[in-house]
């Protein structure tokens, strides 16, 4: 089965929390989504209880370094997706990004001029569904 790290704003912003947690129900056809607390409604930009930044950054770089595929929802900028989209292109893996059009916001030049990842955009969930049945099959 593969592994999937889904990434999604945290500290940047929850607003799309609901869509990230439809988009990772989605992927759980393709293999298992080692982060799918990114998709709950209880994580707010306050934290998950008990965990300090440090152990959430050792574990979440651990889950992205075993994963095969990983998955970026990037409408809602966040420092952290960054980062963790170019550590996964350093290690190689297959990344794709995933841009909602809505206004005359564009995505950082750093993510659409990359060449080592896939960014696809869409409106709608079905189409996100779409693109990433295409990815994985
Ligand atoms: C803990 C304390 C305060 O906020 C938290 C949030 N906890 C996190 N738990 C899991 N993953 C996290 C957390 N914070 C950031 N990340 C990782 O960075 C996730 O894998 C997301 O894809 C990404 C979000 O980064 P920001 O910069 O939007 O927070």
């Amino acid at each position: 089965m593969k592994k999937i790290y889904f990434a999604g704003s945290i500290r940047g912003g929850r607003e799309d929390s609901d869509l990230y947690r439809m988009i990772i129900v989605h992927l759980g056809k393709y293999g298992e989504v080692l982060t799918e607390h990114i998709g709950s409604s209880g994580l707010t930009p306050m934290g998950e209880a008990g965990l300090t930044d440090q152990e959430i950054f050792y574990r979440d770089i651990e889950w992205l370094t075993s994963s095969d595929v990983v998955v970026a929802e990037v409408t809602t900028p966040s420092l952290g997706v960054g980062f963790e989209i170019a550590r996964a292109v350093d290690l190689k893996k297959r990344v794709l990004c995933l841009f909602r059009r809505r206004d005359e916001r564009r995505v950082s030049a750093m993510i659409s001029g990359c060449p080592d990842l896939l960014l696809c955009e869409y409106k709608t969930l079905t189409e996100a569904h779409v693109i990433i049945d295409k990815f994985f099959t």
